[in-house]
């Protein structure tokens, strides 16, 4: 039901389209971050088409506290609730629940903890993580997976990879169970694994041909940007992708800056996912391709030009840097819905860029200057 077609290869660096029963996506890819079903910052579906987003990420944990993945189902699925056909991809909840909800368990079952909206007990594992990605309908459901913190023990991740091999396996066969229903939203839903493994080479190994051996629709990479330094996750890539199926999506979870992501491409990664446009955006911190700006300093009072020289998005082709700066003194919501909207297609556009680079054989040197120019903090 899915096919994923590698059409072109530079280095390590991939270039491939993903079709689904939702659509086709071109690869490597950002998906926008709507956590609740929608984009924060004021952004619409409607906006989203605008700025050319071709998938949508939502989070099972967000969406179960709040509204209800059955309610969902009763509406006819995500991609109705929302008014989106494209593609959209259901974090399994695992990492939400490690980084949000507190007074957590972690059993052989799955996770005991309290909801962040009323303080609730919630149990999720792996059955009620598929069972909520189903009624949700999704496109790509992800496994329930533990992300160890970057500074766990050796000793403590080993038994954690364990673990969430064995969830990975009731992952599947519930999946499987899900899609054969009558009632099922997508009978066509499709399962990414994810690789975790903190920093021990080893384990992310050992753990990726574990994952692998399970022939899944697609591979994530977690457990990375929790801490570790840039060069460590670049390092992790390096070791582990080698081992992740070249004809399958790869995917890297929650990353990252412009920089993290041309690197984590180079290293062989074509799906990314992260909050920083929209979340920068709306503290008025905008992107170019000179580095970031930020809208709030006195220097762009008088600035009549545009957020970047340029840019294909709606807001630069009307507004001013010093309007915007007025907007977000003002607080004004317009202020950092243009940010965000402005950020987002400079993300989606940034991908754009990394395709043609790939397809016309430039790759090497795209990389190269335009990594000097986005001129990134080194960690
Ligand atoms: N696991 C899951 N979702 C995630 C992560 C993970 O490790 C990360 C880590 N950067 C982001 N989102 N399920
Ligand atoms: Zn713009």
């Amino acid at each position: 039901m899915a096919e994923y077609k590698l059409m072109k290869v530079c280095g390590r660096a991939k270039r491939a389209e993903f079709t689904t029963v939702h659509g086709t996506v071109q690869t490597p890819v950002f998906m926008n971050v709507g956590t609740v079903a929608a984009i924060k910052g004021g952004v619409s579906t409607e906006d989203l088409e605008k700025i050319g987003t071709q998938i949508e990420l939502s989070n099972t944990y967000h969406l179960h506290v709040r509204t209800g993945d059955e309610t969902i189902k009763k509406l006819g699925g995500l991609h109705k609730f929302m008014s989106w056909n494209k593609p959209i991809l259901t974090d399994s909840g695992g990492f939400q629940v490690f980084s949000l909800a507190d007074m957590r368990k972690i059993k052989e079952e799955g996770v005991t903890f309290r909801s962040h909206i009323d303080g609730h007990y919630i149990f999720m594992g792996p059955e009620e993580s598929m069972q909520i990605q189903s009624n949700l309908g999704s496109t790509i459901a992800m496994a329930f997976d533990e992300c160890p913190s970057s500074v766990a023990t050796q000793q403590y991740v080993k038994k954690s990879i364990e673990r969430t091999t064995r969830w990975l396996d009731r992952c599947k066969k519930k999946m499987q169970e899900l899609n054969m229903r009558e009632d099922t939203v997508n009978p066509h839903q499709l399962l990414f694994g994810i690789n975790q493994g903190a920093v021990y080479n080893d384990l992310r190994i050992e753990h990726a041909k574990m994952i692998t051996e399970r022939e899944l629709d697609g591979y994530a990479v977690g457990g990375l940007a929790v801490g570790e330094t840039h060069q460590q996750m670049y390092d992790v890539l390096d070791h582990v992708v080698p081992y992740l199926p070249q004809d399958k999506p790869t995917y890297l979870m929650g990353v990252g800056t412009p920089a993290n992501i041309i690197e984590a491409v180079d290293r062989g990664i074509d799906f990314f996912d992260c909050v920083y446009p929209s979340r920068n955006g709306r503290h008025g911190h905008v992107y170019t391709h000179h580095g970031h700006l930020n809208l709030m300093n006195a220097q762009y009072e008088l600035d009549d030009n545009p957020i970047e020289e340029g840019c294909g998005c709606p807001v630069c082709q009307r507004y001013s840097r010093a309007y915007i700066r007025h907007l977000l003194k003002a607080k004004e919501m317009l202020g950092l819905r243009f940010c965000t909207l402005h950020n987002l297609y400079f993300y989606n556009h940034l991908m754009e860029e990394i395709r043609e680079a790939i397809d016309s054989d430039n790759w090497d040197s795209w990389k190269k200057k335009t990594l000097d120019d986005l001129n990134e903090e080194k960690q």
